[in-house]
């Protein structure tokens, strides 16, 4: 234990409850739900030819209109966090140019929040980009680690200081800059590893830069960045197989992850973000195993990884920054595996509490069923249903199961 987990449980707490205080949220992002999001970058995207993106965004669950019943879901969960992100090309939607309106639209979003007893956990970057920006580089430009920072600064003086819980800067920048710049299934749509790299420089000179401005602008207001996280594995029969799969997740990670672990010194949280695991063999990585389920997202079904990514990202930062779960769930049609995995998930918090790793929270991702980028709205990770005509929302029993995990503050057995 360090000296920032003082007031934070240790092995002392009674097993499968989780300590006074811990939080209970769920998540969701601007573009994935809002809606109408025509001045981004991935609006562009999903409606240019070959991007393979699998349908647009279109109306998405209307929640720029709707987030007046969303946030009553939430209350009627029990659960004391919402984590949403605001829309950069909606706010500035050329450079220099504000919209006060939809900064007002933020604040009352909050204060909607705040009325029905739930904190705003405020996320400045989710993926999307304006199109003003990606017409001028976008992250692959040294000038726009400070056109996010002025685009912060502003935002979190709109909202405030008593408005925003909690504040996450840049989402999963190593999943923007892998799967736009490598892997090409997000914007720009490229493969081009050199500037995959300059990339996340430039994400973490961005994150460096924002959380002083959201400090300054916002005082007092928890500030972190929210990481995309894996168990890593390594198969082999033989120990020099091993090795060899223990060099190729060493050489993969350390830019995936512990580049921007580093960047979290001086935080106030780390966003651990976990879906799955990933094999890796000799020869590079390797498939599901034999006899674990595939999902949807083609990755395994693996909610262990939820202790092994905490774990890790307590060890790499020598434990000087505490963690919150920002990001944790499945994409599946079947509701009774979404209560076995997320049960799964939060035994792995339990232990990592018990060995007396600070872990202050955790947050379903995600409330609605959305937009699922690439593969458009095919996976279901939302505790809701939501009806893609009539956008009528109904509550799943898995949000049921959760609510009454949220509301206990523990597990049941
Ligand atoms: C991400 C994002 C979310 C996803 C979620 C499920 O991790 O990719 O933060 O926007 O929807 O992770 O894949």
């Amino acid at each position: 234990m360090t000296a920032n987990s003082e007031s934070q449980p240790s092995s002392s707490i009674p097993s499968r409850r989780f300590p006074d205080r811990f939080t209970w949220g769920t998540a969701t992002a601007a573009h994935q739900i809002e809606g109408g999001n025509w001045n981004n970058d991935w609006w562009a995207f999903e409606h240019s030819e070959g991007s393979g993106v699998a349908e647009p965004s279109g109306d998405a669950c209307d929640s720029w209109n709707r987030w007046n019943q969303d946030a009553d879901i939430v209350a009627s969960l029990g659960l004391d966090n919402y984590r949403f992100s605001i829309e950069w090309s909606r706010i500035e939607p050329e450079e220099g140019e504000w919209s006060i309106a939809a900064l007002d639209h933020y604040a009352r979003m909050c204060d909607g929040l705040r009325e029905r007893g739930i904190d705003p956990v405020v996320t400045f970057h989710h993926f999307t980009n304006p199109r003003w920006l990606a017409a001028r580089g976008g992250w692959e430009s040294a000038d726009t680690a400070e056109r996010f920072a002025t685009f912060c600064k502003r935002a979190a003086s709109h909202l405030g200081h008593d408005r925003i819980a909690r504040a996450c800067t840049i989402n999963e920048p190593n999943i923007v800059a892998f799967c736009g710049w490598v892997l090409g299934v997000f914007p720009p749509g490229v493969s081009d590893m050199a500037t995959a790299l300059k990339v996340g420089a430039n994400f973490i000179e961005a994150h460096r830069l924002s959380v002083q401005a959201i400090r300054a602008a916002a005082p007092g207001v928890p500030v972190g960045l929210t990481l995309s996280m894996q168990e890593w594995t390594a198969v082999g029969e033989s120990p020099e197989d091993l090795a060899a799969a223990q060099a190729h997740i060493d050489g993969a990670r350390g830019h995936m992850e512990d580049v921007f672990l580093a960047a979290t010194e001086g935080d106030d949280f780390i966003g651990v973000q976990t879906y799955s695991r990933g094999r890796w063999g000799s020869g590079g990585m390797l498939g599901a195993e034999d006899g674990v389920e595939t999902l949807i997202m083609g990755y395994e079904y693996w909610p262990q990884s939820l202790a092994a990514t905490i774990r890790r990202a307590w060890e790499v930062t020598g434990g000087r920054v505490p963690i919150v779960v920002t990001e944790n769930g499945i994409g599946t049609d079947d509701d009774e595996q979404r209560i076995r995995y997320t049960r799964t998930a939060l035994e792995g918090v339990l232990d990592c509490l018990a060995e007396g790793i600070d872990v202050r929270g955790y947050t379903y991702w995600s409330l609605l069923d959305n937009f699922e980028w690439a593969f458009g709205y095919g996976p279901r990770f939302g505790l809701v249903d939501v009806d893609r005509r009539t956008f009528v929302r109904s509550p799943k029993p898995s949000a049921t199961w959760y609510a009454s995990v949220a509301r206990s503050n523990a597990l049941p057995a």
